[in-house]
């Protein structure tokens, strides 16, 4: 069983793996231990990751970045990035957004959830080639800001790229987990409190979690979507964008490759200005034929950024007064993501909490080696110190019935703001007739702007109810490991015994609502299993004792969700997603083919002067001579782009001429290695 940890980053994924005694990041084909998220579709072939990133510029309009942003939202949510994104998008029937690509010579249009897939499948197959075994248990990092539709994206992605996530686990808790764990020095008194500030490429992230000897827990998430990296290449990007269209008059708006290259630039510039107090920014050909040249001072960079730094302390704030704690309870604040290698934004923060932020550990990593952990705390092949880790939701969640909001004794909300979990809870409804409901977000101030309150509709029924004045429905809801709400169950209870002395109530009334604490630690233990409550021996046997009185029936229950996947379309896109690699890998082939070609070409040639050169007469020697240079020509021109047959075919020819001088040679040396062994 693989204990595997993927960031997926914007920018950057980060595979975290256990090894023997500890954790350790896998490192990619050129030895980087970071891997760009980046899907670019060819004129044969898809290229991911490092080769993705390297058609970035090349190829910007078949070239999927960021694509994260796009996984599980509906189009209208996100119009306005998307007119920002070199490659084209459309809305799709269900709401959700299409992307339109040129691969192969045609159009083709993808989901985000596709183009998830493909780096999820790239990744784990990099994990599977370095680790030698299937990966397919792991844990992913998501944001905590994720909504249900995003996190059931996410978990279609994955079961697309044939991965099965343990659990899906927000970014900052997985940070503060790799933190914890390895913690052994504690506060003489109470929790020790930590805030952990990830600014990525993308977004900002700011969780304060409390650190006791074996235990963490959440005390709040807090979030600004919008807020990174690229937003400070964005402040670069638009003052250099003025200065050549003042200084060369050209306008890097109105061509796609342009900006590209001046947003790459750009970036660069700005990790150059983290080291420097000024940098230049030289790009040839940027636009028209026109080279380009300009330049930055750091401070004039931060003045241009001043409100950025400004936005990082809105979540930074909210984040502490979610957490109940005011600063001089804070212990210390550590600082995460390369987003926040900005020199100015560790003043900001010291200023906030009234502390000097730490970089204790490794900011680029620490998502990717924390879900690892995770995955190995789950895992039953590895044995991982005793920590328990207590995560919260940040969003509060509702349910709604047919007849409107379900008004509970308490009026709490189903799950509310901070809720632990994995968490189950049980409704009880007086029903008799198939009904719905429906689950939503109940803090629209709470979830990013834009984005939609709704999580599902679920319809039970049909039910079969004797009497329907003492009919009682139970529902079972969980909040499980991903941040996902499921209906596990619905069950019919009709009072036999009489216990219920209950009038029937207004139908619409929900008696109870309540915690189911057994469920919800099973969950939290790893038993990922619907069933859970019923394999704990207690409650089973209360659940039989009460049977004898109280008739007991499930109720079919059935779920939808906006923009999800069904069943068939999920093994559809495996299908396709299995062509396309069948494609890739077969294109690499042709390219190892090709390559293998040309090396014997050399390898020959040399040959043919040194050790070959007495077994061969001189016209064996010429007539080769001549087809290798013809081959070599060959494959610099009409035969640069062969099919893999063509390319054996040539190997092969090659052979028929060089194959009876290799023995005559290989027969020499066999003979004076017999000679010389007799002689001894
Ligand atoms: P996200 O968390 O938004 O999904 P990510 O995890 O891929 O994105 P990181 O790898 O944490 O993001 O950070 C990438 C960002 O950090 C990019 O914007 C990059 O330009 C920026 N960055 C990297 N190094 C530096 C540096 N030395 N100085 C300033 N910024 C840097
Ligand atoms: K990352
Ligand atoms: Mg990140």
């Amino acid at each position: 069983m693989s204990v595997v940890g993927f960031d997926i980053g914007n920018e950057n994924c980060v595979i975290g793996y256990a090894k023997h005694r500890g954790i350790d990041v896998l490192l990619n084909e050129e030895s980087n231990r970071e891997t760009p998220g980046v899907v670019s579709f060819g004129e044969k072939q898809r290229f991911i990751g490092l080769a993705g990133a390297a058609s970035a510029t090349m190829n910007p309009k078949s070239t999927i970045s960021q694509v994260k942003r796009l996984v599980g939202v509906r189009f209208k949510e996100v119009e306005e990035e998307l007119g920002l994104l070199p490659f084209e998008t459309s809305e799709g029937g269900d709401g959700g957004v299409l992307i339109h690509v040129r691969y192969m010579g045609e159009r083709w249009i993808f989901t985000p959830v596709q183009i998830m897939a493909m780096l999820f499948a790239h990744l784990k197959q990099m994990a599977e080639k370095s680790l030698e075994m299937r990966v397919e248990e792991c844990v992913i990092g998501i944001p905590s800001y994720f909504t249900d539709l995003q996190r059931r994206a996410y978990l279609d992605a994955a079961e697309i790229a044939g991965l099965h996530p343990l659990r899906l686990m927000h970014d900052c808790t997985a940070t503060a987990l790799g933190y914890g764990i390895y913690r052994t020095e504690y506060p003489s008194q109470g929790p020790s409190n930590v805030v952990f500030v990830d600014i990525g490429h993308c977004d900002t992230q700011v969780t304060v979690a409390a650190f006791e000897s074996g235990y963490m827990k959440i005390l709040s998430h807090s979030y600004d979507k919008n807020l990174g990296g690229r937003n400070f290449d964005d402040v670069l990007f638009k003052y250099f964008a003025m200065q050549f269209k003042e200084g060369y008059d050209i306008d890097v708006y109105s061509n796609t490759r342009a900006s590209v290259r001046l947003r790459v630039a750009c970036e660069k510039l700005k990790k150059v200005l983290s080291a420097n107090p000024e940098a230049p920014l030289n790009i040839e050909c940027l636009m028209d034929e026109k080279d380009v040249k300009g330049f930055i001072k750091r401070e004039d960079f931060e003045k241009l950024s001043s409100d950025l730094f400004e936005r990082i302390s809105i979540p930074c704030r909210q984040a502490l007064v979610d957490s109940g704690l005011t600063v001089d309870k804070i212990h210390s604040v550590e600082l995460v993501g390369s987003g926040s290698r900005i020199p100015a934004v560790k003043h900001i923060l010291a200023s906030i909490f009234r502390t000097e932020p730490r970089r204790s550990l490794n900011a680029s990593e620490c998502v990717a080696r924390g879900c690892a952990l995770q995955c190995a705390m789950l895992s039953p092949v590895l044995r991982v110190k005793e920590y328990e880790v207590q995560d919260i939701f940040p969003f509060s969640i509702g349910l709604s019935t047919d007849e409107g909001p379900i008004n509970t004794v308490s009026r709490s909300l189903l799950f509310p703001k901070g809720h632990l979990f994995p968490s189950v809870k049980i409704i009880t409804l007086h029903r008799s007739n198939t009904f719905h409901l429906e689950a939503f977000y109940a803090g629209q101030n709470e979830l990013p702007s834009g984005i939609s309150p709704k999580i599902s509709n679920v319809t039970i029924g049909p039910l079969e109810v004797n009497d329907a004045e003492r009919a009682k429905v139970k529902v079972k809801v969980q909040l499980n490991l991903h941040g996902i709400v499921n209906i596990e169950s619905a069950t019919l209870i009709e009072n036999c015994g009489d216990t219920f002395t209950a009038k029937a109530k207004a139908h619409s009334t929900v008696e109870h609502i309540e915690d189911d604490n057994h469920v919800s630690s099973d969950v939290a233990n790893g038993a990922n299993d619907s069933n859970s409550a019923e394999s704990n021996p207690s409650r089973k046997h209360t659940a039989d004792t009460r049977k004898r009185q109280i008739g007991r029936q499930d109720i079919p229950v059935s779920e939808s969700v906006n923009c999800g996947m069904t069943r068939a379309e999920l093994s559809e896109a495996q299908e396709k997603e299995l062509l396309l690699t069948q494609q890739d890998i077969k294109m690499e082939q042709t390219q190892e083919k090709k390559n293998y070609l040309e090396s014997y070409v050399y390898e020959t040639r040399t040959k043919l002067s040194n050790t070959y050169g007495s077994f061969a007469t001189e016209s064996e020697r010429e007539g080769i001579s001549m087809i290798l240079q013809q081959t070599e020509d060959w494959l610099y021109e009409d035969g640069d782009d062969e099919s893999e047959s063509v390319y054996t075919e040539k190997l092969a020819d090659l052979r028929k001429l060089v194959d009876p001088i290799e023995s005559r040679y290989k027969d020499e040396e066999a003979r004076v290695q017999e000679t010389s062994r007799l002689l001894n």
